[in-house]
């Protein structure tokens, strides 16, 4: 059986992770080892007035009692966000300062003021428990839609009004005139409920510091350990680039929340260098919950316009999005250009505005999670565009078909050209495997048996693979996003793929290899796929935004041409042919229609024993390559559930989910439906169980797994899942990214289920049976 592209291969990787033997961060043992508990603020806002280590400093086991006046007197810096966004005045945005170790002021309930560090985990978080802090505490804001209002909390001083960033991108004019021309206006407001990111393996450190060397180690739960070490180093402060290695090793999921670079990581690196010991923290769930950058939390006012015919004539959109306390790493472009940028999903809309508002709450920091942007993008419009054919009497699935884009390249109000897609093809492929025609007689039985039966659409896009280095650094990233990748190819044949994207749980370790196996004809176990470790990898920007099949892989493509040519030329040689009649297949280099080869692994041995090289030919079979795309991948679909409602309780129950993709060429169908269960998963768990509450006092009252409910098998049905394949023209391969798409598509095809079950458009996620039941009886009171 082929392992090569599109063979359903399993994953390499999961024999150490189902047998117990995958090295986590938390595994690492030093032999000094100290641990780390951090001092957390009790308070969502107040003023520090002062800390009292003493009695911490007196117990058993205690190494150092460290706070945020010694961690900037060290010059260590502020954690900033990297991505930068000017507001529609021209003016920048107000960033409020955010050290690791508070000082003056705590800005929500987990705010670290001081860390303990002591010879044992327990005695750490004993000693931690001792350390007296003398809070002054001050009003809160927790609420997203109140952040803006006259006299609420201020959070920060260079934030007036708690105002961050006020953005915009379209035209305003237009799209109110269009409106005011419109047939049929369709208004809603909408939040996007706050979620925790919640991973299987929660964020862990060890920092290791060598005097003798004056160098740096860190194991860490890290998506992009490279991005880390610059940031460290560049921004905080904390090593010098060339003094500190960061390694990320095997990493239980992230889903976003492991891209930043959180205190804990610049405490403990700061706090071993001031010890001398190694320093390990490892959080517990109630921290995560405290701690981990939480998603979404946006509150949106909106307007569809539509002419006589259903045509789609101006959308505009008013959003306020919370970022919490602080600005953590890339919390800015989440709601400005991956979101906004999508508002014109898959429909050509002439006429497009968004106005964003980014505001400070007393709240845990937000920033990108599973999807970013993009689902709350799809989320509002989909809603919208199954709220407009209920409101003009229209089928909901032809409405969306008559505004498809049906032309290629296609350029969007909103600054996005979408490569390619058939979206309608992805509709039909849908409707037929959910048997919408059957629809009817399904409803009917379910009625009988005193159920609403309900049936919702969603036709989701997203702009993944991120993407151009220029397109994105001229709209303010801080950072580049190329792949850097590099072949090396063994005396004996075998091949080690050293890469800057990193695996968390999307198997690159097969899919990497099954690239290389395809090309070299080699099994993948041949291959070996090496990332997460700056002293290995020269450098890479890391693994989110769906980028590392598209572009960690085209870099390896890149680099794989070189090594091709190279044996070609060896080969050549060695066989006395023309190196254009030289063909790889099967494992063997060989001279095209003779019997003429050499293996694979005698073409390797020739590059390193060298002594029948062509003339000039340096030794080796090693290359490398950097990869920058030209443009984003968009991978579109359509994904229909079947809701059953019990009327009585509100009792929600998804019967039937239907994902029809456009992933592009798909090298691992297996992997790739993996990836598609999971996010429809956390997308069904933000429709319909998921939210992250504060009370007024910013309190979080979801800070556990009693209260924050996640999905279970038992909440999701067996999905049905189509490919309807276009092939990105931009990247080598033809990929689109596929670790997303479930989430940024799921939430609206439920909600649009359930809302049809119930008969009222009302309802605001997560649907719980409460709030569905609630919004039954609105529907009944007159
Ligand atoms: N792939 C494929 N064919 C395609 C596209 C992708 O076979 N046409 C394969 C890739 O080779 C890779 C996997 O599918 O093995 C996912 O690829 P891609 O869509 O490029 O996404 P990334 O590898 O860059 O992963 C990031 C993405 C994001 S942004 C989040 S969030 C997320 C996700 O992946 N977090 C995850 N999936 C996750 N899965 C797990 N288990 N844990 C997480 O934290």
């Amino acid at each position: 059986m082929s392992e090569g592209i599109g063979a359903r291969v399993k994953r390499k990787e999961d024999k150490r992770f189902i047998t117990g033997k995958g090295k986590y961060t938390d595994d690492i043992r030093m032999e000094n080892q100290a641990y780390a508990a951090f001092v957390r603020s009790p308070h969502a806002h107040a003023r520090v007035l002062g800390i009292d280590t003493s009695a911490a400093e007196a117990m058993e086991g205690v190494v150092a009692v460290l706070n945020g006046q010694q961690l900037t007197g060290d010059g260590i810096g502020n954690i900033i966000c990297g991505w930068a966004i000017t507001s529609k005045d021209g003016s920048p945005m107000n960033m409020g300062a955010w050290s690791a170790l508070a000082t003056e002021k705590v800005r929500y309930v987990g705010d670290a003021v001081a860390v303990v560090i002591a010879d044992s985990q327990s005695q750490a978080r004993l000693a931690a428990e001792a350390v007296e802090v003398e809070y002054e505490e001050l009003p809160v804001l927790v609420s997203t839609r109140d952040a803006l209002a006259d006299g609420a909390a201020q959070i920060h001083d260079n934030a007036p009004g708690n105002l961050i960033y006020d953005w915009e991108i379209g035209d305003a004019a237009a799209t109110d005139a269009a409106l005011a021309g419109s047939a049929h206006v369709t208004e809603m407001e909408i939040t996007n409920n706050r979620l925790s990111p919640n991973p299987m393996e929660p964020r862990s450190a060890v920092a290791i510091y060598d005097e003798a060397e004056e160098h740096y180690t860190l194991y860490t739960t890290s998506q992009n350990p490279h991005v880390a070490r610059l940031v460290l180093s560049a921004f905080y402060n904390v090593a010098p680039e060339h003094k500190l290695r960061v390694i990320a090793p095997d990493v239980g999921g992230g889903f976003g929340s492991k891209i930043y670079i959180y205190p804990e990581e610049i405490t403990c690196l700061w706090a071993s260098m001031k010890t001398g010991r190694s320093v390990k923290w490892t959080s517990d769930r109630s921290e995560a919950f405290l701690t981990d950058a939480h998603g979404r939390d946006h509150v949106s006012t909106a307007k569809m316009g539509f002419d006589a015919n259903g045509r789609i004539t101006g959308f505009k959109v008013d959003t306020i999005a919370n970022f919490g306390a602080y600005m953590s790493l890339f919390s800015s472009a989440v709601p400005t250009y991956l979101y906004a940028t999508l508002l014109s999903g898959q429909y050509n809309i002439s006429n497009i505005h968004c106005n964003v508002r980014a505001v400070y709450t007393n709240t845990v920091p937000v920033d990108a999670y599973r999807g970013a942007g993009r689902p709350e993008a799809c989320y509002l419009i989909e809603r919208m565009m199954e709220t407009a054919a209920r409101e003009m009497g229209k089928d909901p699935a032809e409405l969306r078909r008559a505004n498809f884009i049906t032309q290629f390249p296609h350029e969007t109000p909103v600054i996005m050209t979408y490569d390619a897609g058939d979206f309608g093809g992805n509709l039909d492929k849908a409707m037929a495997a959910a048997d919408v025609a059957g629809f009817a007689a399904r409803k009917a039985e379910a009625a009988a048996r005193g159920k609403l039966r309900g049936l919702g659409y969603s036709a989701y896009i997203e702009a993944c693979g991120i993407a151009p280095s220029q397109a994105v650094g001229s709209l303010g990233a801080g950072v580049g996003l190329w792949e850097s990748a590099e072949v090396r190819v063994n005396p004996v044949g075998t091949v080690e793929i050293l890469t800057g994207s990193h695996s968390h749980g999307q198997g690159h370790e097969t899919t990497f290899a099954q690239i290389v196996a395809d090309r070299f004809g080699i099994p993948i176990d041949n291959v070996q796929v090496v990332h997460g470790d700056t002293d290995k990898v020269q450098f890479g920007m890391g693994t989110y935004g769906s980028r590392s099949g598209a572009v960690g892989m085209s870099a390896i493509v890149k680099a794989m041409d070189k090594v091709e040519a190279k044996v070609k030329k060896i080969a050549a040689h060695t066989l006395e042919a023309s190196e254009d009649d030289i063909v790889i297949e099967g494992g063997a280099v060989k001279v095209a229609g003779t019997d003429k080869q050499m293996l694979w692994h005698e073409v390797g041995l020739a590059a390193y024993t060298a002594h029948n090289l062509p003339d000039g030919m340096e030794p080796g079979l090693k290359e490398g390559a950097f990869y920058d795309p030209v443009n984003f991948t968009f991978p579109a679909g359509v994904y229909i559930a079947e809701v059953e409602v019990d009327p009585e309780t509100g009792v929600t129950k998804i019967v039937q989910f239907t994902a029809a993709d456009d992933f592009g060429t798909i090298i691992n169908p297996m992997i790739v439906e993996g990836q598609v269960h999971g996010g429809i998963a956390q997308g069904v768990g933000q429709a319909m169980l998921e939210n992250v509450s504060y009370d007024a006092d910013g309190q979080l009252l979801t800070g556990s797994y009693m209260d924050y409910c996640m999905p279970r098998a038992d909440d999701l049905p067996s999905y049905t899942l189509e490919h309807n394949t276009t092939v990105c023209p931009n990247n080598p391969l033809g990929i689109k990214g596929c670790g997303e798409a479930g989430a940024i598509g799921s939430p609206p095809a439920v909600i649009n289920a359930i809302t049809d079950a119930i008969g009222t458009n009302d309802l605001q996620m997560p649907a719980t049976p409460q709030a569905v039941w609630r919004a039954i009886q609105a529907a009944k009171s007159p």
